[in-house]
C-alpha cells in the first residue's frame, strides 16, 4: 500500500514552478496570483496532485537561498490547499519541506532523494507524509559532469535502493516511499531512454514510481529538425503524452507533467488498453 493518491489509473502530477528560470515555464508563475491561478487550473483539469517548486533544477541553474525558496512556495501552497488542491512540494531542503508541510503540503518531492540535505530524512520520518525519492548525483550547476555510468539502469537502481535503506533505517515508513529515475538529472538522452526502456528494474523494488519526462531536452533532441535544431519545449507535448501512455502501461504510479489534460487522455488510453 502507498500513502500517495490512487486514482485507479496512472496518477497525473501537474507542475507548478514558482521560479524565474525553470526551463519551460520559468517566470510565468512567479507572481502569487498567477501561481495560485495556474495551480487551481491544473487541479480543475484533473491533476491528482500539484507539485509546487521554488528552485529551478534545470541543468546549470544557480541555487536560491532557503528563505527565498520558502517565500516563493509557502504562500502559494497555503492558498492552493485552502482551495482544496492536493499539493506536493518540490524541494531538496528540509527546512522548506517542513514549512511546506506545515502550510498543508501532503507530499514531499525531493529531487535529491535525501542526499542534498542530511535533515530531510528526519523531516520525512517526523511528518510521515509520502516522500518521492528521485535519483540524483549532484546539484544542477554541475550535474551533467556526473552523467557517467557503466550500466545506468543497475546503478540508478542500486543508488536509489541505498537511499531507501537509509530512509527506512531513519524511521520513514515503507508506505510513504516512492521512487523516480530522475530523467535528465546527471543523465544523457541515451541514459533517459535506457531507464524508460527498463522501468521494470525500478518497479521491481516494490515502490510506486513517478516519471518526469515532460518537455525535457532529450525529447527536443529526438524531435530535432533536419538542421539538428532541437524542438522547442512547447513543441514537445505530444512526445510527453506518448511517454505518459507508455509508462502508465508499464506500471508507473504517476507522471509529472506540465500539460495535465493531454497526459490524462494518454493514461486513460493506457488504462483501457491494459485493462487496469
Ligand atoms: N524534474 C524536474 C523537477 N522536479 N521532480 C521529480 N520527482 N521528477 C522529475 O523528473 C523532476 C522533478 C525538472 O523539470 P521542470 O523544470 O519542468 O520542473
Amino acid at each position: 500500500m502507498t500513502l500517495l493518491p490512487q486514482p485507479g489509473r496512472c496518477a497525473v502530477v501537474g507542475v507548478l514552478n514558482v521560479t524565474p528560470d525553470s526551463f519551460s515555464d520559468g517566470g510565468r508563475y512567479l507572481g502569487h496570483d498567477d501561481a495560485v491561478g495556474h495551480g487551481v487550473a491544473l487541479w480543475t483539469e484533473g491533476a491528482d496532485l500539484v507539485d509546487v517548486g521554488g528552485e529551478s533544477t534545470r541543468p546549470g541553474a544557480e541555487r536560491v537561498d532557503a528563505d527565498s525558496e520558502i517565500a516563493r512556495v509557502v504562500p502559494v501552497i497555503r492558498d492552493l490547499v485552502s482551495a482544496g488542491v492536493l499539493v506536493s512540494v518540490d524541494t531538496t531542503r528540509a527546512r522548506v519541506a517542513e514549512a511546506a508541510v506545515a502550510a498543508g503540503a501532503a507530499v514531499i518531492n525531493d529531487v535529491s532523494g535525501g542526499l542534498a540535505d542530511p535533515d530531510m530524512v528526519s523531516v520525512a520520518a517526523d511528518t510521515g507524509v509520502p516522500w518521492i525519492l528521485m535519483h540524483w548525483r549532484g546539484h544542477s550547476r554541475d550535474m551533467q559532469t556526473l552523467a557517467d555510468y557503466v550500466d545506468v539502469v543497475a546503478e540508478v537502481r542500486a543508488e536509489l535502493s541505498a537511499q531507501v535503506d537509509a530512509a527506512l533505517r531513519a524511521g520513514v515508513r515503507a508506505e510513504a516511499i516512492a521512487l523516480d529515475p530522475g530523467l535528465g538529472f546527471a543523465k544523457t538522452g541515451a541514459h533517459n531512454w535506457a531507464l524508460l526502456r527498463d522501468l521494470d528494474a525500478l518497479l521491481e523494488l516494490g515502490f510506486p514510481v513517478l516519471v518526469g519526462a515532460s518537455r525535457k531536452r532529450f525529447l527536443g533532441r529526438l524531435l530535432a529538425g533536419e538542421d539538428g535544431t532541437p524542438r522547442s519545449p512547447s513543441g514537445r507535448e505530444d512526445a510527453t503524452a506518448a511517454i505518459s501512455a507508455l509508462v502508465a502501461a508499464a506500471g508507473a504510479w504517476g507522471v509529472r507533467v506540465h500539460d495535465v489534460r493531454r497526459s490524462l487522455d494518454a493514461v486513460a488510453v493506457a488504462a483501457a488498453m491494459t485493462g487496469g
